[in-house]
Order: C-alpha cells, then structure tokens, then sequence
C-alpha cells in the first residue's frame, strides 16, 4: 500500500532545538518553539524533520548525554509538548526522526546509578567495567574523543567504566542481551507514538572488541587510538540485524546511522537492503579532508580535486547497492559557506552553488538549520562565550602540546562545533528574534544582515533557492535514480559531474573558486551549448565556455 522508499525522495531537515526558537523566553530554544515553525519549514518544502536529542538530560553534551530515554528535557517542554509537534507535523504532511544515542547513556542514567553500586548489580553489565592494570593505570591506553583517557576510575567499586566520549558519557554493554531487549524496547515506545524513523548516534561504535587491546599511540598523541577495536567493530552487523528484526522491519520508517570511520565497502553492508540493517549512513569522509593526520583542529586548505573523487567513490560505489545520505553542516560540523564557499563578497553565490553541487547528487539531502540562509560561522574572542565541551577539553590537550592561544582560537573559529550552534537568526531584531531572554550561547553578530525575515522578503535569496531544488526533486527522477559521472576529473577549481537517466541527464557545473574559469573540455562546452538550464545561481549563463566565480548551472540533455 505505502511507498516504503518514501526517503529516497525526501529531503530532511536538522533541528537542534537549543538553538531553533524560544517559545517562552527561558533563553533556550524549546519544543513549542518548533511548533511555531513548521510553517516555515512547510514553506521550505522539506519532508523530513529531525530532531536532535531532546530527552531528559543533564545536558553536558547538549543532550546527547541522556538521564532518561523516556522522558523530555524540561527546558524543552512536556510529553504534551512532544505529543502535539508530532501531530502538528504529521498534519502538515511532513514527517518526524528523533535522535537515538544508544552507545552511551548520562552517568545520571538510573541503570548506570544501578550499575556503579556494586559489582553484582543486575545493571553492572549494562556497562563496560574493567580492573586497572595496578599503579593507577588503567585498562588499556585509548583516549576518549573529547580528550584525556578513555576510562574512568570509580573508587566505589574499585574498578573502570569506559566513556569513548566525556567522563559523563559511559558507554553501554551491548554484548549484555538484557540491555539489547531495554534499547529495543525504548524505540518501540517511541515508534508506538507514531515518529517516521531514527538518527543513530555513533552506532558503529556500540561493538567493542572484548579484549580492548591497547591502540597506536600517534606522534604528538598522548593516548592510544582505539578506533579500530570499536569502530565497525566485531558483533556490529549482528546488532544491526538483531535490531532490524526486532524493531525496525516492524514499522514504515527511515533510519540513518551516523558513522565515523565507515568506509564505501562498510557502508554497502549497512545500506544494502538485503542485509536488513540501514536505509543510509552518514559519512565522514569528504569532512575530513580540511584537516592533517586525522585531527580536525590541524588545519589544512581543501583540496577540491580530493573532494570530487571522494564524493566519486561514495556515489559510484552505492548505486544500484545502497543509499548515501548528503549532508554540508549539522551540529558537529562548522558552516560550509564559511567553510568551502565565500562568507564575505560571495556569501549568496557561493552558498547557492554549494546547495546545488550537493542537492543534484544521488542520495538523501540534509539541511541542518540556518544552513537554507547561508548562516555563517562565527568569532567569538573571548574562551569563556563558547559552550562546547570538547572544545574546553581541546583546548587544555592543544596547550599542553605547546599550540598558542592564537593557533588553537583560529582552529576553533574554523572547526568549532559552536560554530552551527550559534541561535537560529530569525529576524533583525534583539536576539535575532531567537528569543525574549538571554540566549544561552551569543547570537552571531551577524544576524542583522543574515536572518530568515530578510531571506523570505527578497525573490532571490538562499532560502527561495533551496526551495526550488525540493521542488526540482520531486519533479525530476534523474536526481534520485540517475548513474553518476564525474566529469573534469583534475580541475582544482570546478566540481562537475553527470547525473545519467533514461530520458533525461544533467550536467552539473559549480565553480568553488572567485574566479572566472574558462571550461577546456570542447566536447563538454559542445554538449552545453544549446541545452536548457535546469537550475543556476546566475541570471544569464549565455557564455557557455566560462563559469562566473561560484557559478553554479545545471543542463539538462533529452536522450535521443
Ligand atoms: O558525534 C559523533 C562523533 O564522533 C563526534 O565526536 C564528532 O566526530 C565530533 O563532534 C567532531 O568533532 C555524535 C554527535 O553528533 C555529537 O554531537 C555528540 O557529541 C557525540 O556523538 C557523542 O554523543
């Protein structure tokens, strides 16, 4: 009866609800906030919503460290609340995933109360508990992603618990069947209400290889790198089935794994639909090309050719196999405009260009807020008006590695998470309109050019140009079913490619540079020359041999 491939067509939406709106002037975005503005989101013509966590939570990593899987933020609202934005969204015909961290819970979670106790609570297993090796060392030498090592002692019982993320994140047992059966049965509570899918947090971490061997410890590192021993690790595909046949392959939803260290061929296995794990992933890959030695505060330029060839491999490798999912920005990600466009001179241009170079590739679309008015990163000079923990924690590793306080404030004005955390810039007022108190982060200063007010009120802005490219999505199979085709292959400024269907192929042409480039490839330029534009960011695109700067066009060619 259902289409259940409804998210191949989709185009979803991120909200971090701390920073969306704030409906009642507490200074903290809210769940009636984001009731507000569905109408908004319904004008933007996504399909999609998803939330990010806004369960019970001592709130040390934004949520993302849960007290209570059943429960809502209190700043957030009530289960009411919850209860009507679902309704609210599913009335206007759009749908709602929720956030699902189940590799760690809060240490105020009530099973790792239990667990911590004493060794032979029933909960002792829902986490991970390992002796020291004597003299204060502890189990192995991998470091935590937030800094510092990877476990922490608990004197109670004299042991350690593993936390790949703050001290307040414990991760949990998933070899502990019971703990499976609880996670099962929390998202049955939530699927039950009636939400259309999942983001998994980090859920390729959640198999941990039993020995915990200690991990490599790299130059300038003072920990070892446990990554391979718990990324893709060894009982993940099992969990992932067991999940799917448990839960997921109960209901009509979408579900996307967020997963960091999954390459092409693990993201075949997680996607393809004969394996019954996940619709899609997301990839870390092509973010992780600005930066050296695989730490994102070690700047390094972008190299566009690297770029091209990394998309290259993910489109290729799962066609006709999986799905990708496409994404520039969420809330762990600075903004690309700032980041891979122009945020000065070219700002519109080049945000335009960037929604069109990833919007026409195949996959599923995300738009993480603010992103749909070309919102920028932001500068923030003094320390103290930051709020992310990994970035304090960060900040103490870099200066005991000697790194100046200058060096690691421009790493953090780069690749901040604070950077996409900055309020939702809703008008030109006090607070960007974001709300009636005092934001619990500063609003970026610059929201008196850069807001939604501004963007619905001109023809040409971001925002109208996004809401075509939804459109252009429903109206056009090739973007979602056409074979794709890099073209210009060694070009450092111009990203094209072809998107090849059975009646129709696009080119698509996007300049990342400032400059005017001419396109040496005759047979392409030939090809161009009388066909009809599809979609571009300039008025005119008569010189059909050069790409303005941040030009981007896209042809569209009838097969004979
Ligand atoms: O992020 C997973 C992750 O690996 C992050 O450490 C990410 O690589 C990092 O933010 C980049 O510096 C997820 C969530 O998206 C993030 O917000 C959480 O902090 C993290 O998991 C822990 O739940």
């Amino acid at each position: 009866k259902t289409n259940r491939d409804w998210w191949k067509k989709s185009v979803v939406y991120q909200i971090y609800p701390k920073s969306f709106y704030d409906s009642n002037g507490d200074g903290v975005g809210d769940i009636l906030g984001i009731v507000e503005k569905l109408d908004y989101l319904k004008k933007l013509g996504i399909d999609v919503i998803w939330v990010s966590p806004i369960y019970d939570s001592p709130q040390v990593d934004n949520g993302y460290d849960i007290r209570n899987y059943k429960a809502i933020f209190h700043q957030y609202g009530t289960m009411d609340d919850f209860d009507l934005l679902l309704k609210e969204v599913h009335k206007r015909d759009m749908k709602l995933v929720m956030d699902l961290v189940v590799n760690h819970t809060s240490d105020e979670h009530i099973w790792f109360i239990e667990s911590r106790k004493n060794k032979n609570s029933p909960y002792r297993d829902y986490y991970i508990w390992r002796d020291g090796k004597g003299d204060g060392m502890p189990p192995n030498n991998w470091g935590s992603i937030f800094g510092g090592s990877a476990w922490k002692y608990d004197e109670k019982t004299e042991q350690y618990y593993l936390h790949l993320f703050a001290v307040k994140q414990p991760d949990l047992n998933w070899e502990n069947e019971e703990l499976r059966k609880d996670i099962y049965k929390m998202m049955r509570f939530w699927l039950d209400k009636g939400i259309d899918g999942f983001r998994m947090d980090v859920i390729n971490f959640i198999s941990k290889n039993q020995q915990f061997p200690d991990g490599e410890i790299r130059e300038g590192q003072a920990f070892g790198d446990g990554g391979p021993y718990f990324v893709n690790g060894p009982r993940i595909h099992e969990y992932l089935q067991e999940m799917n046949r448990e839960v997921l392959s109960k209901y009509d939803i979408m579900t996307v794994g967020e997963m960091p260290g999954a390459s092409t061929e693990d993201a075949k296995k997680y996607t393809n639909p004969q394996n019954n794990e996940l619709n899609m992933i997301f990839t870390f890959e092509h973010m992780n090309l600005d930066c050296k030695n695989g730490d994102k505060w070690d700047l390094k330029p972008l190299d566009l050719v690297e770029l091209k060839k990394n998309f290259e491999k993910w489109q290729t490798s799962l066609h006709g196999i999986g799905w990708n999912s496409l994404y520039w920005n969420n809330h762990d990600q600075p903004r690309i405009v700032s980041r891979f466009g122009d945020d000065e001179t070219y700002r519109e241009k080049s945000a335009k260009m960037l929604a069109v170079c990833l919007h026409m590739m195949q996959g599923t679309p995300y738009i993480y807020q603010g992103e749909e008015i070309g919102m920028t990163n932001v500068r923030f000079e003094k320390l103290e008006d930051y709020r992310d923990i990994e970035l304090f924690n960060m900040y103490k590793e870099k200066q005991q590695l000697g790194w100046s306080h200058k060096k690691i404030m421009n790493a953090i004005y780069a690749k901040g998470r604070d950077n996409a955390r900055t309020p939702m810039q809703w008008d030109d007022g006090e607070n960007a309109g974001f709300t009636k108190g005092t934001p619990w982060i500063n609003v970026n200063p610059r929201y008196k050019e850069i807001n939604v007010k501004a963007a619905l009120e001109h023809k040409e802005s971001i925002f109208y140009f996004y809401q075509r490219l939804i459109q252009l999505r429903k109206e056009k199979d090739v973007i979602t079913s056409g074979k794709f085709e890099l073209l210009l292959r060694d070009n450092p400024k111009i990203f094209a490619y072809k998107r090849i269907g059975e009646k129709e192929t696009f080119i698509v042409l996007c300049n990342f540079s400032n400059e005017h480039i001419t396109i040496e490839d005759l047979e392409l330029v030939s090809e161009i020359k009388n066909a009809p534009v599809v979609i571009s960011n300039e008025k005119t695109n008569n010189n059909r041999k050069e790409l303005t700067p941040y030009e981007a066009v896209v042809y569209s060619l009838m097969s004979k």
